[in-house]
């Protein structure tokens, strides 16, 4: 059904992988629009409980395709492209309720960093490194990596990155905060599998509610937060997940969640 990704759904996981490892999964117009179909089918089916993005090959993603970019011909607008492109999978990802793991198996530059810190929780394997790259081809940051590297590793560092073009192998990304987990390649698939079946058996609503709260909270004052949730407990505390949890803990029992 796809050409240049790969989709796949196997016991409550969705993986999306990018799927032309010759270009290190350099993004094209089409594998754009393949990833925000694969998404949407992500948010549809409630038997998806946790979504993994990652790279065939040795590449993660490295950024936007610079052969078909030099190809278009003007009239051109790189902002609508941006618009009705990376900037749906962004927002697609970052509203998407359900946790999205990023398996960072290799280099991650441009909007291909834009898409992994795009993720909820990033396991990287010890071979990825992370290049803003924009500043190469002498472009400023957009696929939200100014917003989300400003937000990960605060101005002064994001200015660094978006500006020199620097290379972050991972163990320096771990210390920076832009991975949470580094482990040896040979090792990166068994570490995500592990994170996502656990995901993909927890309660999904509230880590769904979670992601609402934490996406909005950035922009509030503290009293606003603690209205916002108040609001959202209000829902989490309705679902039966919630029930479950409290009566397995004093059935003195392991919880069975469904994701409801
Ligand atoms: O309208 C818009 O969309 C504008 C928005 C732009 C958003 C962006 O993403 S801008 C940034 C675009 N990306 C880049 O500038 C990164 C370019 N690539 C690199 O700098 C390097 O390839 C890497 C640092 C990512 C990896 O280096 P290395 O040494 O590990 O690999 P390599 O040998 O450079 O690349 C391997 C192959 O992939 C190579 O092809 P070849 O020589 O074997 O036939 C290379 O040309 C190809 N490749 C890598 N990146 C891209 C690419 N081909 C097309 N587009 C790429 N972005």
């Amino acid at each position: 059904m796809y050409e240049q990704i790969q989709f796949d759904v196997s016991d409550g996981v969705a993986t999306i992988a990018l799927n032309r490892p010759e270009r290190l999964n350099a993004l094209t117009g089409q594998m754009t629009k393949e990833f925000l179909d694969a998404l949407k089918r992500c948010t549809r089916d409630a038997g998806v409980r946790c979504v993994v993005i990652t790279g065939r090959g040795r590449g993660f993603c490295a950024g936007q395709d610079l052969a078909e970019f030099q190809a278009v011909k003007p009239p051109f607008s790189v902002a609508e492209h941006l618009r009705r492109g990376f900037n749906r999978v962004v927002l697609g990802l970052r509203g998407l309720e359900k946790p999205v793991v990023g398996k960072i198996n290799g280099v991650a530059a441009g909007a291909g960093l834009g898409l992994a810190l795009a993720c909820d929780i990033r396991l990287a394997s010890d071979q990825a490194r992370f290049t803003a790259a924009f500043i190469g081809i002498g472009l400023a940051p957009d696929t939200g990596v100014s917003w989300l590297l400003h937000q990960l590793v605060g101005p002064a560092k994001a200015f660094e990155i978006l500006t020199t073009g620097v290379k972050v192998d991972a163990n320096e990304a771990l210390r920076l905060g832009l991975v949470n987990r580094v482990v040896p390649a040979d090792e990166l698939d068994a570490a995500a599998a592990q994170l996502a079946a656990q995901y993909a058996q927890a309660p999904t609503r509230g880590i769904g509610l979670t992601k609402r709260v934490l996406n909005r909270v950035a922009a509030m004052s503290l009293a606003e937060a603690l209205e916002y949730e108040a609001q959202i407990q209000d829902i989490a505390i309705r679902t039966k997940d919630h029930r479950e949890g409290v009566a397995a803990f004093l059935e003195k029992r392991a919880p069975r969640f469904i994701g409801e």
